[in-house]
């Protein structure tokens, strides 16, 4: 029987791109996001494995309704891929806006532990499962203009860290993957729809693809039931760590 696995953010990058990496390995998926019309473009070519689930992550009330309304050979999720998440923003603190603050938080965070503590139960019942969080290179180091974005990643690290503690012994694994700079809408998200400053961060360089981040989550997924891999930070290699910001006076 093949297994199901739950992607959250499955209507655009790196969720899209692993809802159909899954799908054409024979995966039962089921596509989670907030725009339906494109969850439904992408179930068209998955007809069969592919099931649709409308949902906010910060609404533990959809949550609740669309899980509990889940068809019978779709309940038993295998894999839930914690994907949905977004960079709001790149000012610096004293200037950032709170309301993106409180939807990062939301998403990235409460979005992330919701959807786990309420698929987790099940899986520990049947002592399989495995939970695979896309995390960010943004949660192992600081950046300007990274401040309450890169917290909610260094979250996500160290509550799957955290997870790993209390699932030992019950075989399910956890995962945190952390990508560097990647193309997908991320950053017309994170500019609120300025196209022209989104495309400037890929400009001149080749970041990674939401397929190299689908690729990795399969791996990751496809190991023998024995090994859990912990992390993954990948960068392109066109991304490498700069030195320490130091403030000189001038003069
Ligand atoms: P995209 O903007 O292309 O995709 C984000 C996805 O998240 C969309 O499918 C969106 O769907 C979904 N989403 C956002 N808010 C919600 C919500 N409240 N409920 C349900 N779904 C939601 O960006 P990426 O694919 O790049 O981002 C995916 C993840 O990867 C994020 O967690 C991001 O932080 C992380 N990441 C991205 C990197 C990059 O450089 N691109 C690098 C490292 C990590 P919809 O709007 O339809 O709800
Ligand atoms: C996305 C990568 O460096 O833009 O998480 O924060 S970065």
């Amino acid at each position: 029987m093949s297994k199901t696995v739950l992607v959250t953010g499955a209507s655009s990058g790196f969720g899209l791109a692993t809802a159909k990496e899954f799908a054409a390995k024979g995966y039962k998926v089921i596509a989670a996001a907030r725009r339906k019309d494109r969850l439904q473009l992408l179930q068209t070519e998955f007809p069969q494995q592919i099931f649709v689930l409308p949902l906010d992550v910060t609404s533990e009330t959809q949550i609740d309704q669309m899980l509990g309304a889940l068809p019978e050979d779709f309940t038993q999720v295998d894999i839930l891929i914690n994907n949905a998440g977004l960079a709001l923003g790149l000012s610096p603190a004293h200037e950032a806006e709170l309301e993106d603050w409180h939807q990062m938080v939301d998403t990235n965070i409460k979005g992330l532990y919701l959807m786990t503590r309420k698929l987790l139960p099940q899986m520990v019942e049947r002592q399989s499962g495995h939970i695979i969080n896309i995390g960010s290179i943004a949660g192992n180091y600081a950046y300007p203009g990274g401040n309450a974005y890169g917290a909610t990643k260094a979250f996500v690290k160290q509550f799957s860290r955290n997870l790993r503690a209390d699932l030992l012994g019950t075989n399910v694994r956890v995962t945190n993957i952390e990508p560097g700079l990647a193309e997908t809408e991320f950053s017309l998200v994170r500019f609120h729809g300025d196209k022209d400053k989104a495309d400037k961060v890929y400009q001149n360089t080749q970041a990674l693809t939401a397929e190299d981040i689908a690729n990795a989550v399969l791996w990751a997924a496809q190991q023998p039931a024995h090994v859990n891999i912990n992390s993954i930070e990948l960068m392109p290699t066109s991304q490498a760590w700069a030195a320490l910001a130091i403030d000189k006076v001038q003069g």
